[in-house]
């Protein structure tokens, strides 16, 4: 199913792991700032709205999105982080920037995921416009914060 099938702000919130003491580390890329603002409201937003306190959501911002794996590790490596959010947005533009950067940064992130043994989420969006940008950052078809947030928390579950 695509997330145009999809609206990404519905899931469901059944059996959640208690989240109340954890801590989430969340990278944000300031390319496409409109759109990665928006995502990562939605996704502090869902943090505290599913129990993860304030002042454990640590946030830092990178120039773009290939940036992101680095600012991952970052987080990870931090002994009192318990997930890491990796917020972006890459547009398809005249050039084929955006397969070398969504390849790259999938492969980092699953990298520091596996190396750190935490859960690293992939919140990026790969549309091809502006517009298919905006519909899932908190537009028709939901916010890929608010789905990047809920699948960190479901993660923490398999640490219980
Ligand atoms: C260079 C670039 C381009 C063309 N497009 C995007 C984009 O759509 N989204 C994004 O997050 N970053 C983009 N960047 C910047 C790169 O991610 C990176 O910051 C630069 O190549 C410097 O390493």
């Amino acid at each position: 199913m695509s997330s145009a099938d999809k609206n990404l702000s519905i899931f469901s919130t059944e059996a959640l792991p208690d989240v109340s003491q954890k801590r989430f580390g969340v990278a944000v890329a300031e390319w496409n700032e409109t759109v990665t603002e928006a995502l990562y409201i939605g996704a502090y937003d869902t943090l505290l709205a599913n129990g993860v306190m304030p002042q454990n959501v640590v946030r830092v911002n990178v120039p773009g999105s290939f940036e992101l794996t680095l600012a991952a590790q970052i987080l990870a490596q931090q002994a009192d982080i318990d997930a890491v959010i990796a917020i972006g947005c890459v547009i398809q533009g005249e050039t084929k920037h955006n397969d070398y950067i969504n390849h790259a940064v999938a492969q980092g992130l699953t990298n520091v995921s596996l190396k750190y043994n935490k859960p690293v989420i992939f919140g990026i969006l790969t549309p091809n416009t502006q517009q298919q940008a905006l519909d899932r950052a908190g537009g028709v078809h939901g916010n890929k914060g608010d789905e990047a947030a809920i699948t960190a928390i479901k993660m923490l579950k398999l640490y219980a």
